[in-house]
């Protein structure tokens, strides 16, 4: 008789998680949940992919889901750099709105809290199976991370049930892979030390110790060496632990195919795929060096389309994509010289990382924030170019819509049709915001408040969108932010200056 109750139990327990994962229609009829995958770039431009219109390379994979998805024409990071777009895509919250969302040392403590709402912890109510693999750069622990205990909080305390990530930046010690808290491969006897202001004694640095590097660093990188590679920051210890550049693009796939591979039938996933390329220290693969003829930065944005395509290639053969939605994105725009002496510059030629757009990376100029961005569907989504205007901050009320939750949050708003391509309506307005400055986007028009700092970025070569004047383009026929119209269109600036004041709280 008690085996027969808990028999009876576990069926019903069984079959109430199975229900979590579906959604039961007006008819009765049981839909499973679609699986969501985010395949997101670092540092990709918007003029970087052959489907936005580059001709000096091309880049088959990302394209076929832009061809055979939603090419979004308008749609934006929140921020010009990484740290605040990511914590925007996963919070749907504004990352102006946390004075801390800036770029984050590879030390600084997790910068969402952990009772903060998270497109992962949303989907886990409606029974998904979530994991992040790749770059974080959110921060971890609560303030003073031992790297050789468990770290924690973390991605698993802010919704994610997986995760293989790198702590910061490929360029930002610790140099290490961290799996669910654990730094990977490390060995009790080597313990990992790091520190953002001091070296350590006797090891050697990007600045004293030139003969040991294989890449040479321009500006900044110049703390620890890692594997030839001059680093932001200092490290000793951990030597069996530490990544090898090259190999990291394979790593990350490899972790993401797996999570794939290993998801159970019935239950929906969530897969965060966080790519480290074109960001810097561009490290192609062997199998990659020299493909493009541009150098590293080519090379790497060949290898992660080709990770691209071997990512959907295991949805294929898991017979998942009829019902996956993928997003396609970036963190922020292209640099070229990002701070190491890569032949970025030198061997760019005729290939334009920011397309039609004025600006980069760092930039309040539409090239820092306007990204690729598609949306692919086998079956559900009928290929199109969309000029609606959405933001990645739209990505965690858009889902809810999606998965039948109500859960929202104030800056997120829902473009479910949208990102389905059944209307191109898009928002009204977004804030945009680059490294704490921010901007109005208004319908066709885009207004830059004025900003003290230099107009170019001189190390890296970019225009920052700072001027002493207010700034006004209609981007709709002035995408190359040309012509400003501050001056002869006096009324919509003072309509547009009121707009932003009221939304940014001033
Ligand atoms: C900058 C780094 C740059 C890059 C960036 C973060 C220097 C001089 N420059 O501070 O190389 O790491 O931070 O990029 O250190 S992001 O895409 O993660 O935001
Ligand atoms: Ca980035």
């Amino acid at each position: 008789m008690k085996s027969k109750i808990s028999a009876f139990t576990l069926m019903v327990i069984g079959f109430s998680t199975f229900l979590l994962g579906c959604q039961v229609k007006e008819t009765g009829q049981i839909d499973q949940l679609p699986n969501i995958v985010i395949i997101y770039l670092d540092d990709l431009g918007y003029g970087d992919l052959s489907a936005y219109g580059a001709t000096e390379i091309q880049t088959p994979n990302m394209d076929r889901l832009a061809n055979e998805g939603l090419r979004f024409t308008n749609a934006y990071a929140t921020s010009a750099t990484c740290t605040p777009s990511r914590y925007a895509l996963l919070t749907g919250i504004y990352p102006w709105r946390n004075e801390n969302a800036k770029i984050l040392p590879g030390t600084a403590p997790l910068l969402i809290d952990v009772d903060q709402m998270t497109i992962p912890k949303m989907l886990k109510t409606k029974g998904y199976h979530t994991g992040v693999v790749g770059k974080w750069h959110l921060g971890l622990g609560d303030g003073f991370a031992d790297w050789n205990e468990p770290i924690s909080p973390g991605p698993n305390e802010v919704g994610f049930d997986y995760s293989y990530i790198m702590a910061a930046t490929q360029d930002r010690v610790p140099t290490v892979y961290i799996e669910n808290g654990n730094v990977v491969g490390l060995e009790k006897e080597d313990p990992i030390l790091v520190d953002y202001d001091q070296n350590f004694e006797g090891e050697p640095t990007g600045l004293d110790n030139s003969e040991l590097l294989k890449m040479k660093w321009h500006h900044g990188h110049n703390n620890s060496i890692v594997n030839g590679i001059p680093r932001i920051g200092f490290m000793k210890g951990g030597e069996k632990a530490k990544w090898i550049d090259e190999d990291m693009a394979d790593e990350f796939l490899q972790k993401a195919q797996h999570y794939i591979k290993n998801q159970q039938e019935g239950q929906p996933f969530f897969l965060y795929y966080a790519l480290q390329q074109p960001h810097v220290p561009r490290t192609p693969h062997p199998r990659f060096v020299g493909k493009s003829g541009m150098g590293p930065r080519g090379d790497v944005i060949l290898e992660a389309d080709w990770c691209v395509g071997e990512l959907m290639k295991t949805l294929e053969e898991e017979g998942l994509l009829e019902n996956t939605m993928v997003v396609f994105s970036s963190d922020n725009g292209p640099v070229l010289n990002d701070g190491y002496y890569d032949d970025a510059v030198e061997k760019l030629g005729n290939h334009t990382p920011w397309g039609p757009l004025r600006g980069g990376k760092y930039s309040l100029f539409e090239a820092g924030t306007r990204v690729p961005f598609m949306v692919y569907w086998k079956g559900k989504i009928q290929p199109a170019v969309s000029d609606a205007l959405v933001s990645q901050l739209d990505f965690l009320t858009s889902f809810s819509k999606l998965v039948g939750s109500d859960i929202r949050t104030d800056d997120s708003m829902d473009m479910l049709s949208e990102l389905l391509g059944k209307t191109q309506d898009g928002r009204e307005e977004l804030i945009i915001e680059a490294t704490s400055r921010t901007a109005l986007r208004y319908g066709d028009y885009v207004m830059i408040p004025p900003y003290d700092g230099p107009a170019i970025q001189n190390q890296v070569n970019i225009e920052l969108g700072n001027d002493k004047e207010f700034q006004l383009y209609n981007l709709k026929n002035d995408i190359g932010q040309n012509n400003n119209l501050a001056a002869s269109e006096p009324e919509l600036l003072e309509k547009l200056k009121k707009r932003f004041e009221e939304i940014r709280g001033k």
